[in-house]
């Protein structure tokens, strides 16, 4: 068959663009080769219906091998009883979960997608606000900090099946003990989503939701850096948390009804290939190098954080935990979708975000949201935050100068050919 150059030609612009700008958004991040190569190899090409050991097809005795690789490292990293990790990716990975351990119509209680939630978390756009009853707890005006009164009394209020703790654009550690606190008073289960602080958990750099949320899911693609993809996480497999019996008379375990839940509640056939690719990335998620790697994320996101304060820039919070930070871009006089625009401009890319209590659209908003995973897997320290912020700050403060926003690309784009990125492609 001939090559399919067109659509190789574009591939590689890609990697030109990867290679040449400032990756800024807080869910990406850069793979290893051997996570790449795995996810392009010929376990693509299997069909593996079913769990290791148990499928609905024949020949799966290899792909069994780097599946049960995957769940196998991905417990000895937390810790765990159960691990799936079938899920195609985060959304996934949550609405199997939630398929699993609700009815339709049951209350949930998740923070509200517009302080920093998560789709999956109960917005109404979303399978999760529409199949579910979605009730939502905010931020702290003053201090963007988790209201968590306000969560205790939605709670006691709403009697939620289910308390969704995590989110896509907050920079703080969380409270789990808390949660776990009103959640046993209600009669609600704990789901922790870690899919962005996960890496940083996965070191102990963050607390720990383990011990306090019955259930834990994650995307592997942010700061775990593995391939784009979900997990479903138990640190005990409780039978006493269920309660259900089968037909059999005998207690049904969560596991058995979350690995129901993803195949064939909401999945059929796993991507093997990105199993196999997940299990290299756990592998690499074992060794002390990548804890050199998140203790570096956190320390650039520090200084990213510093450098902005100290121009004047607005972080929601006051700083950062993890890996990532909001600005509120409202002192600044720029929306977050032209601030967007404006960096990119300058191949620096970012995301617009609304902020907590925000008066633009989610299609405008006040907010632009920047995370160091990346930079810092492309191997920038702290100094390098300084370069970084100045550049941003120079888009912003003139977004109308395209002759500036060309000299800042070029500037840009030499800043960063000094961060090698997959020299062997
Ligand atoms: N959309 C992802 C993020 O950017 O945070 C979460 O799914």
């Amino acid at each position: 068959m001939q090559r399919d150059t067109l659509v190789f030609d574009i591939i590689n612009q890609e990697l030109a663009r990867q290679r040449r700008g400032i990756e800024l958004i807080a869910s990406e991040n850069f793979t290893s080769l051997q996570i790449m190569q795995a996810m392009g190899g010929v376990m693509t090409n299997k069909y593996a219906e079913g769990y290791p050991g148990r499928r609905y097809y024949g020949g799966c005795e290899i792909v069994d091998q780097t599946e049960q690789l995957a769940i196998d490292r991905l417990k000895q990293i937390f810790n765990l009883e159960y691990a799936n990790v079938q899920p195609h990716s985060g959304a996934q990975a949550n609405a199997a979960l939630m398929l699993a351990i609700l009815q339709p119509g049951d209350a949930i209680l998740g923070l509200d997608l517009s302080m920093g939630g998560h789709l999956t978390h109960g917005s109404g756009v979303n399978f999760s606000g529409k199949i579910y009853k979605p009730h939502f707890y905010g931020v702290v005006k003053e201090t963007g900090l988790i209201d968590y009164e306000m969560l205790e009394a939605q709670a006691r209020a709403a009697k939620p099946k289910l308390i969704i703790c995590g989110a896509s654009a907050y920079s703080r550690d969380w409270d789990y003990a808390r949660i776990r606190k009103v959640a046993d008073e209600v009669g609600a289960f704990v789901l922790a989503d870690i899919a962005h602080p996960a890496g940083l958990i996965a070191k102990g750099l963050l607390s720990s939701p383990f011990e306090h949320c019955h259930f834990v899911t994650s995307t592997t693609h942010k700061t775990l850096r593995g391939p784009r993809g979900g997990v479903i996480m138990m640190a005990k497999d409780g039978e006493n948390t269920l309660g259900l019996k089968d037909i059999k008379g005998n207690l049904r375990l969560w596991s058995n009804v979350i690995d129901m839940a993803v195949f064939p509640g909401t999945q059929g056939g796993p991507l093997e290939h990105v199993i196999a690719a997940k299990a290299i990335a756990f592998g690499e998620i074992l060794t002390d190098e990548f804890l050199v790697y998140q203790q570096q994320v956190q320390k650039n996101a520090q200084a990213m954080a510093k450098n902005f304060t100290d121009k004047g820039y607005e972080i929601i919070s006051g700083g950062t935990d993890n890996h990532l930070m909001l600005i509120d871009l409202r002192n600044k006089n720029i929306s977050g979708k032209k601030a967007e625009q404006v960096l990119g401009h300058a191949d620096i890319t970012a995301n617009k975000n609304m902020v907590p209590y925000d008066d633009k659209s989610a299609f405008v908003t006040s907010g632009i949201r920047f995370g160091v995973a990346a930079v810092t897997t492309r191997g920038m320290v702290e100094s390098d935050m300084a370069f970084v912020v100045n550049a941003i700050d120079k888009a912003l403060m003139n977004p109308d100068d395209a002759a500036l926003l060309e000299k800042l690309k070029g500037e840009v784009n030499e800043f960063m050919s000094q961060f090698v990125l997959y020299p062997e492609l």
